[in-house]
């Protein structure tokens, strides 16, 4: 086990409106990265927030007839609620409107304008701007019809001229390319990085990074009229949450560069290139990686206002409760890959997973520990093969989960944990543990001590996933606060016989299927 520091961030999520299904998705994700991280001793510091400046908040607000802040202030307080509502265990949510993120953003433009290249200078830009993608285009990345030009996402552009400062982007090729040779886990999932590597060969053109047309978003330094390109002020998010411009305060010092960022497919770019080329300019280590997510789709169709098929997280949260949403999108999305929410595929995964598998072995064993052993651990006698076989699959489960959230792959971790619990309920089921009532009550005791020291195994990496249930499971198998860490997982025969455990209540429900 080692205490080294690990700072984990989500992408700081635009407050235009309020929060869909992709955003808590992000959130919980990366939520269990960084539990699952503290759970194996690390001193985790995680930050969210929300992306508060740019042409899109202020033609929002003007369509509402309200300020941008007003905006801003309505909607980054229900992306602080739903963080709260999800269990999600951030330290810190940053808004970029907050003072503390305004010195900073102009302290990194300072510092890139001062690098010896002279990395910031002044022309005038014309191009291909998308004001939903906040994002120029070249020509030949556009589609025509009728006259119109579209990016690739679908938004249109509109020729526009103004005069801007530049970053040398173009002085950063070479830089760039050596940064994802020299460190090849700099970009994930792998597909991501060859798509990226490609994209910087094809050469990188200078980049506007001010804006004239309007004035909400953060003043360049000694520059009236000029605001920061909100993608220079947004990615600087990651840095004063931990106190910079002050790199020698507390929290800056110890957990930057940052571990992981965790970000979603259509924003890679901004944190592979940009970011990374920004951070050079300004003389600031880079971050060791950067993880795209892919996209929710919802019963198979791309989620949009349009269609009608918006998912409000918090109507799922207040029917189903966190826990059931989380673990259904961290078990039921390959993290990296597409994924898709439907209600059916939600209540499917709960009931298999959490009430029939994980549940039922626990209220099972627990209750025949109330039943039969005078509600206190038993105390165990020689273990068999069949019992040494389930404490090494737990073993050989709780490592795999470790691995793959080393790299991300949360699906496989709560999937190895899972798969364990289906073995441990073979293994109940095939000791018999009340037909042994009658015949060897003291193989009996053996057989429930192993069920349950298995539940507490299994249910310690749980925490990542479903925080507030694997606590209450714990509780329930009175799991002192103190050992509730993965190193303890990984100890055997820890619950102490004779501990009196309370009357055993279930920890997950089925859902119950809506009738038609
Ligand atoms: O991109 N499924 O903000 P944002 C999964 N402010 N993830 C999704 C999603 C979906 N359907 N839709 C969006 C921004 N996301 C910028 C980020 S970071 C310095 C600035 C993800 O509110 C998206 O990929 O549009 C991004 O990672 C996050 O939600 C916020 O998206």
């Amino acid at each position: 086990m080692t205490s080294k520091p690990f700072y984990v961030t989500t992408a700081i999520s635009y407050p235009n409106g309020v929060p869909h299904i992709g955003h808590a998705y992000e959130m919980i994700a990366t939520d269990a990265i960084a539990r699952f991280k503290r759970l194996e001793g690390r001193e985790v510091y995680f930050l969210t927030g929300t992306d508060e400046h740019g042409i899109k908040m202020v033609q929002t607000a003007a369509a509402q007839d309200i300020t941008p802040r007003e905006l801003a202030d309505r909607n980054a307080a229900e992306f602080k609620k739903l963080a709260g509502k999800l269990n999600v265990s951030n330290d810190d949510f940053i808004r970029t409107t907050e003072e503390r993120h305004h010195q900073s953003s102009q302290a990194i433009w300072q510092k890139m304008a001062a690098s010896h290249n002279g990395d910031i200078f002044q022309s005038t830009y014309k191009g291909w701007y998308s004001v939903r993608d906040e994002a120029y285009f070249d020509e030949d990345e556009l589609t025509e019809k009728d006259g119109k030009r579209f990016a690739p996402s679908g938004a249109q552009v509109e020729w526009v001229e103004e005069p801007t400062y530049f970053f040398r982007l173009s002085a950063y090729q070479d830089k760039l390319l050596a940064l994802y040779e020299s460190n090849p886990d700099f970009i994930a999932p792998k597909e991501r990085r060859n798509e990226i590597i490609s994209f910087v060969k094809g050469g990188l053109k200078d980049l506007s990074i001010s804006r004239t047309t309007f004035d909400w978003g953060i003043p360049v330094p000694d520059a009236p009229g000029h605001v920061m390109y909100v993608w220079v002020d947004a990615l600087t998010n990651y840095i004063s949450g931990l106190g910079f411009p002050d790199e020698a305060a507390e929290l800056f010092k110890k957990f930057w560069p940052a571990d992981l960022h965790v970000i979603g497919k259509d924003i890679i770019r901004f944190h592979t290139v940009y970011w990374p080329a920004f951070l050079m300019s300004a003389g600031i280590d880079v971050p060791h990686r950067v993880f795209a997510h892919g996209f929710l789709t919802v019963d198979g169709q791309k989620m949009s206002k349009s269609l009608g098929n918006v998912i409000d997280p918090f109507v799922l949260i207040e029917e189903f409760g966190p826990d059931a949403l989380r673990y259904f999108l961290l078990r039921e999305v390959s993290f990296g890959q597409d994924g898709d929410y439907s209600r059916d595929k939600l209540v499917n995964r709960v009931n298999a997973d959490l009430a029939n598998n994980l549940g039922n072995l626990a209220q099972r064993s627990l209750s025949m520990i109330n039943k039969n052993c005078d509600a206190k651990v038993p105390s165990f006698g020689d273990m068999t093969p069949a019992d040494l076989e389930l404490i090494q699959e737990v073993d050989a489960a709780i490592e795999q989960a470790r691995k793959a959230m080393d790299e991300q792959l949360v699906h496989e971790a709560s999937g190895a944990i899972v798969a364990a619990l289906s073995s441990a309920n073979n293994y109940f089921a095939g000791q018999e543990p009340w037909a042994l009532k009658k015949t060897d009550p003291e193989r009996m005791a053996t057989v429930l001590y192993v069920t349950a020291d298995t539940v507490r195994r299994l249910t310690i990496p749980m925490l990542a996933f479903v925080p507030a249930s694997a606590e209450r499971l714990l509780d329930q198998l009175m799991v002192p606060q103190g050992e509730r860490l993965l190193a303890h997982a990984l100890e055997h025969n820890k619950l102490q016989p004779g501990t009196e455990l309370p009357a055993p209540q279930g920890v997950f429900a089925r859902i119950e299927r809506k009738a038609d």
